[in-house]
Formats: structure tokens, sequence, C-alpha cells
């Protein structure tokens, strides 16, 4: 699939509003870094953006994330903006002087889209500043053992079909193994890769790798740490009814249907099909020391009349949102599990998985 159709099937909802001028096309703005950055950062643009997308290229939202080095700031904003691109977010350590240093080259008047710069680390930028169809990421900002650590929010913050552009002005950073170790478990595939930028791409609909799984298992009694008591209740599946399906699956948080299968069961529950939210981990926000206990844990989107131990549920699992993650305290974990719950919803909701509520494997 071309980056062409990629762009035109943002969800309307995510849309922001166009703005009423376009920057001038075939503008060109003096660029004061090295030739190699720039080029870099074309090629990066080039493997998402069309050029003559002009109009659709206009509602993309777009994250910059790179080091504090004012010029080159400038650089991917022009670049961008070159391409009729006018939704930009930067994130810089010292956000106030690169807001001045935009501020000289690039203008926003009220509530014009444009190029803004947030203060502040990754980490804290909220929620509603994204989701973003394409983030560029400057490999000189990652340090160390932190390419995982920055891919994990990138793609937490990334539409699905979006795209992550890791770019370098020397040579790619990092070898394609150390990507795919850094990768192993998040949503996120390896698209393209040159000699200065690796794309890297959340799949569409958060389609799972390696296919859909269909799951069979007794619910049994959890942990007690009261997920009924937050307000999201938690079937646990007795993990041995699952291990084959669950065996190549990473820890982290899935969506689907789920069905209790009634017959026979006391007390007789609601047999329908509902959607499902489920982690598959060790719950490391609660469990120390990577505890091998793995629960498999199916929060059903319907309020029951009762609890249903003991029964058997059937789960379709369709796709993948996000590795486990340690979590500062409940109230962050319940953030985002609601958070989980929002994107679940709106992608059962779709087309791509609507239909399989009425899989014949619910009979
Ligand atoms: P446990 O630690 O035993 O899993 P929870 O507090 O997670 O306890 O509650 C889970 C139980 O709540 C399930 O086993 C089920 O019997 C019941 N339950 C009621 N409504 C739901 C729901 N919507 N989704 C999942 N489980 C539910
Ligand atoms: N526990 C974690 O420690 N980290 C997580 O990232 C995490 N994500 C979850 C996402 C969803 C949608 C659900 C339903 C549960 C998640 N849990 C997570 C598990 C949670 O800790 C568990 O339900 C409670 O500890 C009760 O067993
Ligand atoms: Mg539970």
């Amino acid at each position: 699939m071309n980056s062409l159709w990629r762009i035109k099937t943002i969800s309307p909802s995510c849309w922001v509003p166009r703005c009423k001028h376009t920057f001038p096309r075939g503008a060109r703005y003096r660029l004061r870094s090295n030739g190699d950055a720039a080029q870099s950062i074309q090629t990066a643009l080039h493997m998402v953006f069309n050029n003559d997308d002009v109009e659709d290229v206009q509602n993309v939202r777009v994250l910059n994330v790179q080091r504090t080095d004012h010029t080159q700031l400038v650089d991917v904003v022009s670049l961008l903006r070159e391409r009729n691109v006018l939704d930009i977010l930067s994130v810089q350590a010292d956000a106030t002087a690169a807001q001045a240093s935009l501020k000289e080259s690039h203008s926003v008047l009220g509530n014009d889209l444009g190029p803004r710069v947030w203060n502040g680390d990754l980490g804290s930028l909220p929620a509603y500043m994204g989701p973003f169809q394409v983030v560029i990421l400057d490999a000189d900002t990652i340090n160390g053992g932190t390419l995982r650590e920055l891919l994990v929010q990138c793609s937490l913050m990334t539409k699905p079909g979006g795209s992550i552009l890791v770019w370098s002005s020397s040579e790619t950073k990092y070898a394609a193994g150390e990507y795919e170790d850094a990768i192993y478990d998040l949503c996120l595939e390896i698209c393209d890769i040159s000699l200065h930028v690796v794309r890297l791409q959340v799949p569409e609909n958060f389609a799972l790798k390696n296919g859909i799984k269909y799951m069979t298992g007794e619910i049994v009694t959890g942990f007690g740490r009261g997920s009924k008591k937050l307000g999201v209740p938690t079937a646990n599946i007795r993990p041995e009814d699952v291990e084959v399906q669950i065996a190549g699956l990473p820890s982290g948080v899935y969506f689907g249907w789920a069905k209790l299968l009634t017959s026979g069961a006391q007390p007789e529950a609601d047999g329908s099909v509902y959607k499902m939210v489920m982690n598959i981990g060790n719950r490391p926000t609660f469990v120390k020391d990577n505890s091998p206990d793995i629960s498999v844990e199916v929060h059903v989107m319907h309020q029951y009349k009762d609890d249903f131990y003991g029964q058997m549920i059937k789960v379709i699992v369709l796709g993948y949102l996000r590795p486990e993650m340690k979590f500062e305290n409940i109230n962050a974990l319940l953030n985002r599990i609601q958070t989980d719950i929002g994107i679940s919803k709106s992608q059962l909701d779709g087309e791509a998985w609507s239909k399989f509520a009425d899989d014949p494997f619910f009979g």
C-alpha cells in the first residue's frame, strides 16, 4: 500500500481545521545546517509525503522530536512547510529558545495552524496534542539505552497506519537488528531502511503481526487486586487453556470480541457477543521481580448482573495496542486503561473489525 493512500485514510474525527491560506508552493527557506542533515530529513519526508497531495497533507498532524539544536529545528520545519504541512509540533528540551528561533523564520498568527513547540519532555506531552500521523525523530536525540524508551512513547502517540521516521545526519545510527530488538513487543513494524533513515509504521487498525487469535478458556479467580473496585473488572482466563494461542504473543494490551458460554453455567449469564480489551502479562505495576505468573485478563465492555467465575469464555483477539508497562501509580494505570478502552471501542466499531462479532466461532 502506498503512502498516498495512507494519508488519505486518516480518521475524520482526528482531522484538524484546514488553514485558509496555503504556504507558497515551492518556497525555499534558508537551511543553516549542513547539507547532510537536510538531505536525511528530505529522504525521511519522501518516505511518507507526496507533494501532489497538497490538500490532504495540510491535515496531517506531525510530531518532531529532536535534540536542542535550533538550527536543525528550523530545517525540519522548513522542509515540512515546503511540502505544505502546517500542523507541526516540535518537542525539545530548551523550548523557549527553540520557540524564539522558530519565530524568526515562521510567524504563526492567531488560530492559524503552524509550527509549535512543546515545553517539556516527550513523556509529559498531553494526549490531546496527538495522536500524530507522522513522528519525526532525530536519532541524535537518542542516547544509549533510550532508543526503545523513545519508540515506546512515540508508538503510543502515532495513529494506526502512521509512521515514525528516525533520521540521522551521518549514517543510520542503529543497525536493523537493534530496531528489531527495540520494537519486538511494540505495535510497530519496520517498513523502510535507508542509509540515513528508518521508517517504522503502526499497522492499520492495530492488526496483530501474526494474525487473529481464537481462544476459549475457563474463568478463574484472579489475584484479588480488586480491579472490579477500580471499575475495570477483568475475567481471568485459566492460562493453561490458552497456552498455545498466547505462546507467540508479547505481554501487553489487546482488543477484540468476547462471548460467555452459558449452557450448564451457574448462574446463567448473558451470552451475547461484546467488545473486550485484554491484558496478557505479569502486571509490573503491582508485581515485583518479573513474576513468571502470567495472567490473561479480559475486561468485557458490558455491565453484567452477576459474576461468572467457572464459566467458559470465547474471545477473538484482533488488535494489539501496546506493551504492558510499569506505571507510577494506580491512577496513571487506570487513565491509560480508559484510553485503551476508548481506542478499542472505536476500532471494533470500524469496518475492519466489526464483522467479527458475527464470526461462526461464536456459534
Ligand atoms: P479477580 O481478581 O478474581 O479476577 P476482578 O475484580 O478482576 O476479580 O473481577 C473479575 C470478575 O468480575 C470476573 O471473573 C467476572 O466474574 C466478574 N465480572 C463482572 N462483570 C465483568 C466484566 N464486564 N468483565 C469482566 N469480568 C466481569
Ligand atoms: N497492569 C500493569 O501493570 N501494566 C499495564 O500496562 C496494564 N495494562 C492493562 C490494560 C488493561 C486494558 C487491563 C484490563 C489491565 C491492565 N493491567 C496492567 C492489569 C492490571 O494491573 C490488573 O487488571 C489488576 O492488577 C488486577 O489484576
Ligand atoms: Mg481479574
